[in-house]
């Protein structure tokens, strides 16, 4: 159970600003207008009105807007007052409202508790609730342009089409519990490991899309390594179109990780160049390395770089998994005009910004990002995990179903934790900690 008294908070950004924005939401606010402006709004009229103390002094002139329950964004009466946006103006304006609701008990709002409430009351579901704050911290157009898909509900509908195929299983499944284990050998066994087969190759490419969700939200962290003086600065430059590090001809130049953030196609991408890898003596410069280094492990993509005038094979050990695109630079200086090797390396000439759009497209082919999907969607880790966890008993659920005589209610189980994992997602299935963990993170009047 939740505290469902009124809460009121403002809902526009803290600072000075042209218009502020009171938001209240509560199950009955008639009281409440009756208090304010000695009479009952209609439902989505705009009103111009003056908003007075309990002392009748009017602190401002503004718009007022009621949306009946249900039909709102909480599932509640909520009352917008729209007023001047000063600091001052809208702080009292949010006094006023408490002052006024003291007879229904107006409290402030804690952070998301608007959205959580359109949550409990089935106005969306709870990964459309996600998304509500990854469009407010969206860090570069395709993350937000993402985030309304995912908030129009569109990945909510894949979960629920695979749950529905995980409950048919289910019924199918348990319909056996009652037969002997040689009835379902004969009649449903290949069924079901063909309808496990569909369901596992739908999860995984729903994993897939999720992955490049997350990037979405989060950005790519591409590393720039490779040997000294290959030109690793001078690229960082040439994506960044700016001179952000220094850059001479003098190996081991670059020490400190040097990071910046560019868009590629709407994307966010943090470029980060680092520190020549070599044998060295100076001190400075091995702490340098070792920041590289470390760099690299965490790296969602590598730079490879090399001067293709003297390719050497870099003393690196590179992470397992992580995608590295190998980019022979200084191509001016052999005047070559191909763009690409045989061995799919990229030609590219830092200085004489040759070859950059082939390298920016192939940082976005590389990440699965090259193309702009209508049904791209951001995401996030929480959902991966369920994700995972609902494939991993489908697995078991065919282990169990492939052995010589299968234990239908074993495999039952398995169907029931992989369901109960994608409403996880959706919120249909979640503990109240998870809910409030959740919530917290959202901006307090969300
Ligand atoms: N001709 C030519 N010279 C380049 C190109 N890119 C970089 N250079 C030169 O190569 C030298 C090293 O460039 P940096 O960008 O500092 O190389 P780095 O890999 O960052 O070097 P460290 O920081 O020392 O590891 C400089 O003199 C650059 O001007 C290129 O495309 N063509
Ligand atoms: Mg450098």
């Amino acid at each position: 159970m939740y505290d469902n008294s009124p809460i009121v908070a403002i809902s526009t950004a803290t600072g000075k600003g042209a218009i502020g924005i009171v938001r209240i939401s509560g199950k009955d606010l008639s009281i409440l207008m009756m208090n304010l402006f000695g009479k009952k709004l209609d439902d989505r009229r705009v009103y111009y009105l003056p908003f007075k103390n309990t002392k009748n002094l009017i602190i401002d002139k503004g718009i007022a807007i009621f949306f009946k329950s249900p039909k709102s964004f909480t599932g509640e009466d909520i009352l917008e007052l729209q007023c001047h946006g000063g600091i001052v103006v809208i702080h009292e304006i949010l006094n006023l409202c408490i002052d006024h609701g003291k007879d229904i008990g107006v409290r402030i709002s804690e952070p998301g508790e608007f959205t959580k409430r359109a949550f409990l009351n089935g106005r969306i579901d709870l990964a459309q609730a996600e998304a509500i704050a990854d469009i407010i911290d969206a860090v570069s157009i395709e993350a937000s342009r993402s985030a309304l898909i995912a908030l129009s509900g569109e990945p909510s509908k894949v979960i629920n089409k695979l749950s529905d195929e995980i409950i048919k299983l289910r019924v199918i499944v348990e319909a056996n519990i009652d037969f002997s284990e040689e009835d379902i050998i004969l009649i449903e066994k290949d069924k079901i490991i063909t309808a496990l087969e569909k369901i596992s190759q739908n999860l995984t490419t729903f994993i897939e899309k999720t992955k490049q969700g997350i990037t979405l939200k989060n950005g790519i962290n591409v590393v720039i390594a490779g040997e000294p003086n290959v030109g690793k600065s001078s690229i960082l430059n040439a994506l960044s179109e700016e001179e952000i590090a220094i850059v001479t001809d003098i190996p081991g130049t670059t020490r400190d990780k040097i990071i910046n953030e560019i868009s590629i196609n709407g994307i966010l991408i943090n470029i980060i160049d680092t520190a020549g890898i070599r044998e060295s003596n100076d001190y400075i410069e091995n702490i340098g390395i070792k920041k590289s280094l470390e760099e690299i492990e965490k790296a969602d993509l590598i730079l490879l770089i090399k001067d293709i005038t003297e390719q050497k094979k870099p003393n690196i050990i590179f992470p397992n998994g992580v995608p590295i695109i190998t980019v022979l630079n200084k191509a001016d200086i052999l005047e070559k005009k191909i763009h690409i090797t045989k061995n799919d390396e990229l030609i590219v000439s830092a200085t004489k910004k040759i070859g950059l759009d082939v390298l920016r497209k192939t940082i976005l082919e590389t990440m699965g990002l090259n193309k702009t999907e209508e049904s791209r969607w951001i995401s996030r880790e929480r959902h991966l995990f369920c994700l995972i966890d609902a494939l991993d008993h489908i697995k078991t659920a065919t282990i169990y179903t492939l052995e010589k005589n299968p234990q239908i209610d074993l495999i039952a189980e398995e169907l029931r934790l992989s369901h109960k994992n994608l409403a996880k997602i959706t919120g249909q299935f979640i503990t109240d900690d998870i809910l409030d963990n959740i919530f917290s993170k959202f901006c307090i009047g969300k």
